[in-house]
């Protein structure tokens, strides 16, 4: 029986450091993702989808208001920050609009347990328990089962690639736990209400704990190395943020993944969690199928950031190359096809910000007025995109325009200009050559249009001064990159 025909239900799923450009769909030599790839023909896939600012919180504040981070006032992964009560949520919008709200997975807001606007949210909070919460749902249920404590005795860091397979039975890896519940979520629904389900999964951030089934995938097949610019040789002439990153991450002290062997088995670990949550994925979209909801049912697939997994000597984020700020957007509409299409792609540049207006408007609900985002299935478009991260010595900003993107790095007053249509890798640094030096000056003019605050201290006359360089000293990292221990 199908529910509530006039509205649709919503199912957004995020994943956590997906770069947009791992997807069979995307062409992707190795990754394996036959799920994502079958939401991809059946719907939209965005192939220039960003996140504005490449972190957890600041790019899941863009994704549950609407709004760029001058507006909702994190560009620098702002920990304890609550979300601004100025700016609607997703969540709260739907739930004005009669929808039943349900979270389930990671979050990442402040304080630990806010709801911001969900009915009910059931939390992994990946062990931040130095934010004040006892236990979160996850950890409560490991306990319940029998292994308390025991949700990262893997010994496995958050922030590191080393790997090894899960350590407890399958159903307890925090993947399966995820999909459980949505799956119970969505049995257990109120059928004179429409949903929207919030479906948001921890990985493949470390740790790199698959199930060593999905380890064995990409042993077999093998997996694809990676790149290397030409610029990024030499350690000694990287700007001085790209000194800091190489070395600091992954921790400690970017020495452990040096090795080609260390390398591979990293980012199979990687694939391996990535094709895990494609394939647990398919049991929540087979539980909607089975309710009867399916052809009723908006399903949109993002994620919060990438990451550079050893591209450019580099890991995670937030570095603006394309390994790390492009995100996958996957969009596929009821049955109906009413608004989007299907077996499509859309190279218009969108953001975590449009994904809030395009779901509300697919669903007839009027879009808060805070919201700045571009509704999707709408023919709006941009000409450029700007992502931006940190306000101290870290911060980068980047504008992405016709083909070209360039990267600015105040510290040294450094840039970066690439032409991803000749080189989708980011690879030859034209930000010196002479034949460049009109596009250059274009992409500092929409740097500068777009900088705000504290950045004015690096505009001078008009054109970008930047700060002195300084010179790189090794960082310390006596806690092993935020390592949990035994709870
Ligand atoms: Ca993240």
């Amino acid at each position: 029986m199908q529910e509530k025909k006039d509205k649709p239900n919503v199912l957004l799923v995020c994943v956590d450091h997906w770069p947009g450009r791992i997807l069979g769909a995307a062409g992707h030599p190795v990754v394996q993702t036959p799920t994502l790839d079958t939401i991809a023909e059946n719907g939209i896939r965005f192939t220039e989808a960003y996140s504005e600012t490449p972190t957890c919180i600041p790019a899941r504040r863009s994704l549950f208001t609407g709004t760029r981070a001058r507006t909702h006032g994190d560009r620098c992964f702002n920990e304890t920050l609550p979300m601004d009560p100025a700016l609607p949520t997703l969540p709260e919008v739907f739930g004005d609009a009669g929808y039943q709200t349900y979270a389930v997975g990671k979050l990442h807001v402040y304080p630990q347990r806010a709801r911001i606007g969900f009915d009910e949210v059931l939390l992994n909070e990946e062990g931040r328990h130095h934010r004040g919460l006892h236990a979160d749902d996850y950890e409560l249920y490991l306990s319940d089962e029998g292994f308390a404590g025991q949700e990262q005795t893997h010994g496995m860091g958050v922030n590191e690639y080393t790997v090894r397979p899960w350590h407890l039975p399958e159903y307890l890896h925090q993947t399966h736990w995820t999909t459980r519940n949505m799956c119970r979520v969505i049995q257990r629904r109120d059928p004179t209400r429409p949903s929207f389900w919030y479906c948001s999964y921890t990985a493949p951030h470390p740790p790199l704990t698959p199930p060593a089934e999905y380890l064995d995938i990409y042993r077999d097949s093998g997996v694809d190395s990676p790149v290397m610019g030409e610029w990024a040789g030499e350690f000694d002439k990287l700007p001085w943020v790209l000194k800091n990153h190489r070395y600091n991450k992954p921790a400690p002290g970017g020495e452990t993944l040096r090795g080609e062997e260390v390398v591979k088995r990293a980012r199979m670990g990687f694939y391996a969690q990535c094709t895990y949550i494609d394939h647990q994925l398919r049991l929540v979209i087979g539980t909607i199928r089975e309710e009867g909801l399916l052809d009723n049912t908006i399903i949109l697939v993002t994620g919060d950031h990438g990451d550079m997994l050893g591209n450019h000597g580099l890991w995670a984020k937030p570095p603006m190359f394309e390994a790390s700020v492009k995100i996958p957007m996957l969009l596929m509409d009821t049955a109906e096809y009413q608004k989007s299409g299907h077996h499509r792609t859309d190279n218009r540049f969108c953001g975590l910000e449009d994904v809030m207006p395009t779901l509300l408007e697919m669903c007839g609900i009027p879009v808060p007025d805070s919201v700045e985002g571009l509704s999707l299935v709408g023919d709006k478009t941009r000409d450029h995109y700007y992502s931006e991260h940190f306000e101290d010595q870290r911060a980068m900003r980047a504008v992405r325009w016709e083909n070209y993107k360039l990267i600015y790095y105040p510290v040294g007053n450094r840039f970066q200009l690439f032409d991803l249509a000749g080189d989708p890798d980011e690879c030859r640094d034209l930000s010196g050559s002479e034949e460049s030096k009109t596009i250059l000056e274009t992409g500092k003019k929409l740097l500068i249009s777009e900088m705000y605050g504290s950045d004015s201290k690096w505009i001078s006359g008009g054109t970008l001064t930047g700060q002195p360089d300084v010179p790189f000293e090794k960082p310390v990292n006596r806690g092993l990159s935020a390592q949990r221990g035994w709870r």
